[in-house]
């Protein structure tokens, strides 16, 4: 499609090629842009409207929420509602799945998001990301419970998130590659900047928490090790490190330009009685659509994280992602 087409007028030239397709879907995804937009604005204006720093409030996995956290979300609910595309919202920051007012029309799609991920950089001034992933609705449910949201992320219909850093720029995919819309801030519009976005197979940069090492499993111990012995290594090349803390970020940054992303599980997060540190649903099953859509790979380590069966709507799990060479690698150390 043409450089600088809208991201409405793109959506709907693909909703073209769908028989029977109502303009539903089109809908959905301008009611996601318009959150998107209107979280932009809050997290770029910070200080001057007063919504940086804590909320008194922590989220059901017991993390202290961000006033943009608690911001971000009821800015999803509201753009989200009303407008007769979705039967349903589950959301990183709500205990339960939100249930659209009496009377609401409801529509064909579920959605799953993390309204404001990376939400521990929204003080310092670092990018942060809204993360939403899209599955059809159970036929005929007027009111879905959290079993209907608990789909392996092979059955999402579509995912994305809109990175709020330098330029705010939503990425998007609906099983045919993915896409990049960057925000004209003069007239409010995303405006299609990338098309067939591709992560390059070989990389020379990897992501992860450092300062967990002592915790590591040794199939990630080996891998970094051998990362960090550089050119006289095993590997015969040296590597580049970053950790932003923020995963949109950091996804962007290997959809642009390669790596690999890991936040694997450990002694640590185990003890804890945990099996990972990020979601299955609105973090690790969105961005594995997306990472895939783009050719790269993403996986548990020793599974692809699209075909986990999800047993609970907050379920953690290890996400290794980023360029297919090194995640294989990283596979087959877990042997
Ligand atoms: P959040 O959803 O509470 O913001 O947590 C997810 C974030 C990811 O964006 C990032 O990769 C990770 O947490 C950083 O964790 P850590 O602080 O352990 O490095
Ligand atoms: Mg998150």
């Amino acid at each position: 499609m043409r450089i600088g087409t809208t991201l409405t007028n793109y959506t709907i030239n693909k909703q073209k090629g769908f028989q029977g397709a109502s303009g539903t879907f089109t809908g959905l995804l301008n009611d996601i842009a318009v959150a998107c937009k209107r979280i932009a604005d809050l997290v770029n204006k910070g200080d001057l409207v007063g919504v940086l720093g804590a909320a008194d409030t922590e989220n059901v996995q017991g993390e202290q929420q961000k006033k943009l956290d608690v911001i971000s979300n009821d800015l999803m609910i509201e753009a989200l509602q009303h407008n007769g595309h979705i039967a349903g919202l589950a959301s990183e920051e709500m205990d339960e799945i939100h249930q659209l007012p009496k009377g609401a029309r409801r529509g064909n799609y579920l959605v799953l998001c993390d309204p404001l991920d990376g939400s521990s950089n929204i003080d310092i001034n670092v990018s942060v990301g809204t993360i939403f992933s899209i599955l059809k609705a159970p036929e005929g449910v007027e009111n879905p419970d959290e079993a209907d949201f608990l789909k392996p992320g092979t059955e999402q219909i579509a995912a994305g998130y809109c990175l709020y850093g330098p330029a705010t720029i939503l990425v998007l995919t609906t099983g045919d590659g993915v896409s990049m819309f960057t925000l004209n801030r003069d007239f409010g519009e995303f405006l299609l900047t990338r098309e067939h976005v591709r992560i390059p197979e070989q990389t020379a940069e990897f992501a992860i928490n450092m300062s967990y090492r002592r915790h590591w499993d040794s199939p990630v111990e080996r891998y970094i090790s051998e990362c960090l012995e550089g050119k006289d290594g095993l590997r015969g090349k040296d590597f580049n490190m970053r950790w932003v803390a923020s995963m949109v970020a950091e996804v962007h940054r290997i959809l642009t330009r390669g790596g690999i992303f890991m936040y694997p599980c450990d002694a640590k997060i185990r003890a804890a009685g945990k099996d990972g540190k990020l979601r299955l649903m609105y973090e690790a099953n969105p961005m594995a659509m997306i990472v895939e859509q783009a050719g790269g790979a993403a996986t548990t380590g020793t599974q692809r994280i699209l075909e986990v069966a999800p047993q609970e709507i907050h379920q953690r799990v290890p996400v290794i992602l980023g360029s297919r060479a090194e995640v294989e690698r990283v596979e087959a150390y877990h042997g």
